[in-house]
């Protein structure tokens, strides 16, 4: 496929309801898109850094700059055959994990519906419905989330995963677990805590979690180890997992016994399969994250969760739960047993809003081939 123009276009959604961790509390969304013109079907792809670098160290903006200046120009007039071959492409910029995942991801969308498969086939993926759960952000009150997790429950979602943080953890998964002894719980703490900290994490055995994500450094895997060693509880990394070699060494220290894939925070769709493979090596189940996406993001998350070993829950949600109007057509919509059927048509399997899009637009910009005139003899 040759890659003959590139737009960015940055769009502003406001959340239903704010979303909190224990680095911020977000309450609308600023999200960069980008579309690949080919010379074939055009391909879209989100981009899932946030506001600003709390989650990592990438932003909306450096990832604007990093497409403007380095990626967009490398791509432009390229044929590149597949999606698998862009990280290879880009592979001389470094980082900006999250901005070339955009790309490379717009490229087997497009790559998709160039071939009229759907784009989980295109994958490798083999489950046609995938398990989902639900991420709670910290409330103003014990009591308002409670009333999130019931109506989280009534709505089918097969697993509850709260946000934690120092004086938002023992006493909240108390009260969750004395009134929902069974369901699986889990927590995500995004680098909360310290090693010194043991002792507060431990108590955290008491409540038969399914795991907790990313308790220490988001750049750590030896402490983690150690803590792992010490905890009854499983680790699942999140933030430190950045690819491949990562999830290898994670398994190989004993750092974690699950992990949460983000497509963004791997850099697309490849590597998030390789972490995939090496953790189906390592014995070890993994699940979809999510970033907040839009639909665009929400499909492509869709479509990764269907490889065979995400055998746990992830969060990919339906589209309602954030937005009041999503960008695609249908809106994700998620069955009163909690799961999301996975779309047959070829593509990503969801039409796009485009008015709505460009009504959401606040800056755009196209980047094209430079058109060279022949001026005839
Ligand atoms: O750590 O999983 C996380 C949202 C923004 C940044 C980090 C995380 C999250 C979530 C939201 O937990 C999951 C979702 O999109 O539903
Ligand atoms: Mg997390």
């Amino acid at each position: 496929m040759k890659i003959e123009a590139i737009t960015l276009r940055e769009i502003h959604m406001p959340l239903v309801h704010f979303f909190e961790t224990s680095f911020g509390r977000t309450t609308e969304r600023r999200i960069l898109l980008v579309t690949l013109h080919t010379d074939g079907p055009m391909g879209w792809g989100e981009c899932v850094a946030g506001e600003g670098p709390f989650y990592s160290e990438e932003s909306i903006d450096t990832a604007w700059y990093a497409m403007e200046n380095y990626l967009a120009p490398t791509l432009l007039g390229r044929s590149i055959e597949k999606g698998a071959d862009a990280a290879a492409a880009l592979g001389r910029i470094r980082g900006h994990r999250m901005a070339k995942g955009a790309l490379e991801n717009a490229l087997w969308d497009a790559e998709a519906q160039s071939r009229q498969l759907p784009l989980w086939r295109l994958l490798g993926g083999t489950q046609a419905e995938i398990a989902c759960g639900v991420s709670i952000g910290i409330q103003d009150s014990v009591e308002q989330l409670l009333e999130k997790v019931e109506t989280e429950l009534a709505a089918g979602y097969r697993r509850i995963k709260v946000k934690c943080k120092p004086v938002w953890d023992v006493n909240v998964l108390e009260r969750i677990r004395k009134r929902w002894p069974d369901i699986l719980l889990s927590c995500d703490a995004n680098s909360a805590y310290t090693l010194d900290q043991i002792e507060h994490l431990r108590q955290f055995d008491r409540f038969n979690l399914l795991m907790i994500e990313q308790p220490l450094w988001h750049d750590d895997f030896y402490f983690h180890a150690q803590l792992q060693k010490q905890l009854k509880t499983a680790i699942c990394l999140d933030e430190a997992i950045h690819g491949r070699r990562d999830a290898q060494a994670a398994a190989e220290l004993g750092s974690c016994r699950i992990i949460n894939i983000k497509v963004g925070r791997v850099g697309g769709f490849s590597e998030a399969v390789a972490v995939h493979d090496v953790a189906q090596r390592a014995k070890m189940p993994v699940w979809c994250g999510g970033m907040l996406e839009t639909g665009i993001g929400r499909s492509h998350n869709i479509a990764l969760s269907t490889l065979p070993n995400f055998t746990l829950p992830g969060d990919v949600s339906a589209s309602k739960r954030y937005w009041k109007d999503d960008i695609i057509d249908p809106a994700v919509e998620v069955s009163q047993q909690g799961f999301i059927k996975v779309p047959q048509r070829a593509g990503r399997g969801f039409e796009l809003k485009t008015n709505l899009i460009d009504k959401l637009t606040v800056r755009k910009k196209e980047f094209a081939v430079t058109k060279q005139v022949v001026v005839g003899t």
